[in-house]
């Protein structure tokens, strides 16, 4: 299995980042098939395209070999075993990256890193609420099901475009923050990331369900929407966020599969060394 190409060190205790792959899409309910493909796609394409090699060192036209951020790539892990690496990752402080699969991952991500941080400030990129409470643990009920661990008060939704009654209606009973595209058009990127900043909480985690972002730049995920957040707002806030301090984070929902010419990938690939990069406001 190829390493994420930004992976500089093999001992998981130097590591301050751990990539981890989980190819499952077990909870899935979408038509299109493939997320399970996603973490090695986005590892393959990281090194064709977000790296290139000078003098035996790995670049993104910045030097990363030899940062003091030290990225360790643990790999692809099954569902069965997210609550005791996730455990592990959160008992010595180290900031997991998690490729999906389907976004229902995230409910057991986020339910195992509450048990070390407390109630999470969660911050949610989506076209979808997730916010359906008739149904539970799959991918269209995470955050219902992260309720008991999440702070609401200091959590939001971003993206979101297309929910159902029931979302709305649950959305509206817990008073829960969503920033739609339509909100970031007509206050302005630079605005709404100040009331994100602003609202978060001590111990963010992201999770960034690649569907949040308009087709038009990642076309390859399992449940398109149109008109979605174009790429470099989405990024720029997620950066803002990262640099200010997160528990963990996650990409989810790429289907290379219904991809065009790797393009969501690439996103993907690319967003990754994005939060690497902008850690500890750097
Ligand atoms: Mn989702």
């Amino acid at each position: 299995m190829e390493k994420i190409c930004w992976a500089n060190t093999e001992n998981f205790d130097d590591a301050e980042f751990v990539i981890v792959g989980i190819p499952d899409e077990s909870e899935s309910h979408a038509l299109r098939k493939g997320t399970e493909e996603a973490p090695f796609k986005i590892r393959q394409i990281s090194n064709l395209r977000d790296s290139f090699e000078r003098d035996g060192k790995i670049s993104l036209g910045r030097p990363f070999q030899g940062s003091e951020k030290k990225v360790h790539d643990i790999g692809n892990i099954n569902r069965s075993q997210i609550e005791n690496i996730y455990d592990k990752i959160s008992a010595s402080s180290k900031i997991p990256i998690s490729i999906g699969g389907d976004h229902s991952i995230s409910r057991q991500i986020i339910n195992t890193l509450a048990k070390r941080h407390g109630k999470i400030s969660l911050v949610y990129f989506d076209a979808h609420p997730d916010f359906v409470s008739s149904t539970t643990n799959y991918y269209g009920s995470v955050v219902n099901d992260v309720l008991s661990n999440i702070e609401i008060a200091s959590s939001v939704q971003i993206g979101i475009r297309t929910p159902e009654q029931e979302e709305l209606d649950n959305i509206k009973k817990f008073n829960l923050e969503v920033i739609t595209p339509f909100d970031i058009q007509k206050h302005g990127i630079k605005l709404v990331t100040n009331s994100v900043l602003h609202r978060l909480g001590d111990k963010v985690y992201v999770s960034f369900d690649m569907d949040c972002v308009d087709p038009a730049y990642a076309p390859g995920v399992s449940v398109p929407v149109p008109m979605g957040l174009n790429s470099t707002d989405a990024v720029y806030l997620l950066k803002e966020i990262v640099k200010k301090g997160i528990v963990g984070m996650d990409i989810m929902e790429v289907c290379p599969s219904f991809d065009v010419k790797d393009r969501t990938s690439h996103l993907a690939s690319r967003i990754i060394s994005e939060v690497l990069y902008s850690s500890g406001g750097k």
